[in-house]
């Protein structure tokens, strides 16, 4: 056996390659966690392609997480005010099974829900998929994407004809134009903003412009920055189309041959003349032109977007509109251009080829088509008409369907919703109403255990061997390199053993997790995400990119001017060595990027533009409320804490959360660095230790969102936030809420609990 597993960082989507060696053959010189016990060594992998070995100081760090405030055995309760019992997996799953078939028998499959995450292995979101939508007939599994990425995936969607981010990693070393809308990738995605400065300092010519009302260390980076007020995005955006117009930087043939919808989306930007748009903005009409200049000038514009565009009541039509702007000046399908989407949790992306959303079907299947349910229903063996044709329950649909009674059972795995949904106070209140609620997690206590009936223990990354795609969609396999603790057991298992138990043996026949991914990939075939050729077995080779078919061998054919490369099916089949070797080289350079050739998935082939006239903010600030609430990530953090808010070093980085405030708006009210101020909103409150500073727009501020109510009194930034959501992808707007700020003079309480030892 070779001296290191090789995996990914189970961290953020940008899926960075590692390579973890056991604590034994470091002897004496091996770290030590808080509590003694040896730690895991981790270093980059020097030969994945998407990091090129490098990492972050989570990635570095997450071997020192993997021991502390583990979850050991299933444990029970009836109610919410009794303690937990300890009991064996036997007996959950009979408790699991009954209530499933009593829900089932008495209120429907419709009062069924699962609540997934990002941070599954496709194999486990698969046999979710299987369970739910197949063999029990609701659509409703969800998964904390909705609060993430749904916004993308039906921008891409309605622009496109299909999900699938266009661009590659190396784009970001091509580009002319680095274009990053709502994304601090500098804490969040810092090894692609590693890729991207380094180039970027390399060459001066190529600009980087970014749009956010914080003035955040990606910011810091750039030759623009534009501090637009929260929620005028598609205002700045369709002043940019103004300008490209009227400068005509446009790619008038790219648009007559590959695009449709034209003409309604020239009708709306003709309103957005700089003067209006730099008002509504909220920046000078210099640098307005400065962007439409560098977009316009440059031969290749790479835009990057995350959550300051995707959590919003307009998230579509803002995912939309970035692509109009590479549709109207034919940046796309190329190397260095395209509108790149920036996944957050390691596999959301593998979520979405499995399905993993309420109105999705495995292979970019949607619910709602008819041919689409059939072809699953088929592979699955199940009667037709057994999948539903209605899209299924959103995470939010759960909580008010908790409130009026329409679920009966919640299983909610791999996320910490009583931190991460919206309007916390009536979250945690719906959570209370939960007639049963099972929670599936690596981690005890969270934020949510307080709201289980039945705590399962999960086996997290390191425990389970199964597969991640990143935001490239590269597809790399976790290898597993140690046992889980006492009685984990990996998510997948989990559903397939209460999928067996519920009578459907044959459904769930899996020995292991390679045979899981083995049924899956073959539900890709010739599906966009066509990933047949990929196993467990070819992904031991390496990390590999789709699309991946397991097609006929293909001669290859180079396009001397544009270095584009296109296939010729031919009649024989890759069954030697050497063969399987030319066609992995050839389907990774080709597979690089989509719409290469420049067809897209909708029924005639051309991308879509779509029109949007700006909304602005489903909650925006008057007279009682006054200051426009964002939020976000911190460098060191991950979401609610679970890992690294027990590791030393990262909670010396970020001791204690705040609220960062402008200096004019602080001296009006009177607040000095350091106060505490407390934060109001219609639906809750908190109080933040002030951080009087201009990297925030004046009338705008900050807080982060990583602490719950185990790690700070009253700090929770979701106890302010909305649930109003965009009508297209159901994503709520997470990213701003109207408040007002009251000095007080009360201390933050933060709560030590990183070196708590578990308690089950
Ligand atoms: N360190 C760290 N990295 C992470 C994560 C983590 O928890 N910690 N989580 C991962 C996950 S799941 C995700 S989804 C990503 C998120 O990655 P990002 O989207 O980069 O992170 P956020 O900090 O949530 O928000 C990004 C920015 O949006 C800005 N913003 C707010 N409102 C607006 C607006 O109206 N318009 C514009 N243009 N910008 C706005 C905010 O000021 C903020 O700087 O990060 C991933 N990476
Ligand atoms: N205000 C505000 N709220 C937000 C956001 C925001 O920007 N602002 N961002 C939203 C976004 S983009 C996201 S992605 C969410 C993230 O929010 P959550 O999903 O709630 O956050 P995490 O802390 O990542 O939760 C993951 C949980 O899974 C557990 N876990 C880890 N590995 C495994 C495993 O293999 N199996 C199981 N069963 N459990 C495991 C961890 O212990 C942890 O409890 O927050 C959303 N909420
Ligand atoms: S950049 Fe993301 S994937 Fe890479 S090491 Fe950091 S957290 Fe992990
Ligand atoms: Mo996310």
């Amino acid at each position: 056996m070779s001296e290191f597993t090789k995996t990914l960082c189970p961290y953020c989507g940008v899926g960075c390659g590692l390579e973890v060696s056991p604590p034994a053959q470091l002897g004496k010189a091996t770290n030590r966690d808080g509590q003694g016990n040896p730690t895991w060594r981790v270093r980059g992998d020097k030969a994945h392609p998407s990091s090129q070995g490098m990492v972050c100081v989570k990635g570095a760090t997450i071997a020192e997480s993997l021991d502390k405030n583990r979850l050991h055995y299933p444990m029970v309760r009836d109610s919410l005010d009794q303690e937990f019992r300890r009991v064996s997996w036997d007996e959950a799953f009979n408790l699991i099974t009954q209530r499933i078939q009593t829900v089932r028998f008495t209120q429907g499959p419709e009062a069924l829900c699962m609540y997934g995450s990002g941070q599954f292995q496709t194999e486990d979101y698969y046999i979710a998929q299987k369970l739910m939508k197949g063999c029990l007939g609701t659509n409703n599994f969800d998964a904390n994407s909705r609060l993430c990425m749904s916004s993308a995936v039906a921008g891409y969607i309605q622009s496109f004809g299909s999900d699938g981010p266009p661009c590659c990693y190396e784009d970001l070393e091509l580009t002319d134009c680095a274009f990053l809308i709502g994304t601090n990738t500098a804490e969040c995605h810092p090894i692609v903003f590693n890729r991207l400065e380094k180039y970027h300092k390399k060459n001066r010519k190529v600009k980087m412009i970014v749009v956010d009302p914080r003035r955040t260390p990606t910011a810091e980076a750039a030759d623009l920055h534009l501090a637009i007020r929260p929620g005028t995005d598609i205002d700045l955006l369709n002043g940019i189309a103004h300008l490209l117009m009227r400068w005509n930087y446009i790619d008038t043939m790219f648009m007559d041959d590959c695009t449709s919808n034209f003409p309604a989306y020239a009708e709306v930007i003709r309103h957005y003349s700089p003067e209006v748009v730099a008002r509504q903005c909220g920046i000078s009409i210099e640098d307005l032109e400065t962007a439409a200049r560098y977009w316009g000038e440059s031969r290749r514009v790479l835009s990057l977007w995350s959550m300051g565009v995707n959590q919003s009541s307009e998230g579509t039509a803002k995912v939309r509109t970035i692509i109009n702007l590479h549709l109207m000046t034919g940046q796309i399908g190329k190397p260095g251009a395209g509108p790149f989407s920036l996944t957050g949790q390691p596999n959301a992306m593998g979520g979405r080829e499995a399905g993993g959303l309420a109105h999705l079907l495995p292979g970019y299947r949607v619910v709602k088509n008819p041919q689409h349910r059939a072809e699953v229903e088929e592979f699955w063996g199940l009667k037709p008409g057994q999948i539903s044709p209605n899209p299924g329950l959103t995470a939010w649909d759960m909580i008010t369907g908790l409130e009026s009674d329409a679920v009966g059972l919640l299983w909610i795995a791999a996320t910490n919703p009583a931190v991460s949904m919206p309007d916390l106070e009536r979250t945690k209140k719906a959570l209370l109403r939960s007639p049963f609620t099972i929670y599936q997690d690596a981690y005890y206590p969270t934020e949510t255990s307080a709201y289980a009936h039945v705590l399962l223990p999960a086996a997290q990354w390191g425990e389970k061997t199964g597969v991640m795609t990143n935001s490239e969609r590269v597809v790399t396999l976790c290898q597993a390199f140690r046992q889980p603790p006492r009685e984990a057991k990996a998510d997948w298992e989990i559903f397939a053993e209460v999928g067996r138990r519920l009578g459907f043996e044959k459904e769930f026949a899996f020995a292991n997790s390679a045979e899981v991914y083995a049924e899956f990939v073959q539900l890709t075939q010739n599906r966009p995400c066509d990933m047949t050729g990929i196993s467990h077995e070819q992904l031991t080779q390496g990390p590999t990119q789709w699309p991946y078919p397991a097609k006929k061998v293909e001669s290859v054919f180079i396009d001397t001017e544009t270095g584009l490369l296109s296939f010729q099916p031919e009649e024989e089949t890759f069954s030697d060595k050497e063969a399987e070797k030319k066609r992995k080289y050839h389907t990774l350079r080709m597979g690089k990027r989509l719409y290469t050739d420049l067809r897209f998935h909708t029924p005639d082939g051309r991308a879509q533009f779509g029109a949007y006239y700006s909304k602005g903010l489903a909650e925006p600030p008057d007279p009682d409320y006054p200051f426009v609430l964002t939020n976000g990530r911190l460098y060191g953090h991950w979401h609610t804490q679970t890992r690294t808010g027990r590791i030393e070093k990262i909670c010396k980085m970020h001791p204690e959360p705040f609220i960062e405030i402008h200096p004019r708006d602080a001296a009006k009210l009177g607040i000095l660095d350091n106060q505490c101020v407390q934060v109001r909103s219609r639906r809750g409150k908190a109080q933040f230790p002030a951080k009087v500073t201009k990297a925030i727009a004046p009338g705008t501020v900050f807080v982060p969102m990583h602490w719950g109510s185990l790690w700070a009194d009253n700090a929770e930034a979701n106890a302010l936030t909305h649930p109003e959501s965009c009508p297209d992808s159901l994503q709520p707007e997470l990213k701003a809420c109207a408040v007002q700020l009251i000095p007080i003079s009360v201390e933050v309480a933060v709560k030590d609990y990183q070196f708590q030892s578990s308690q089950c």
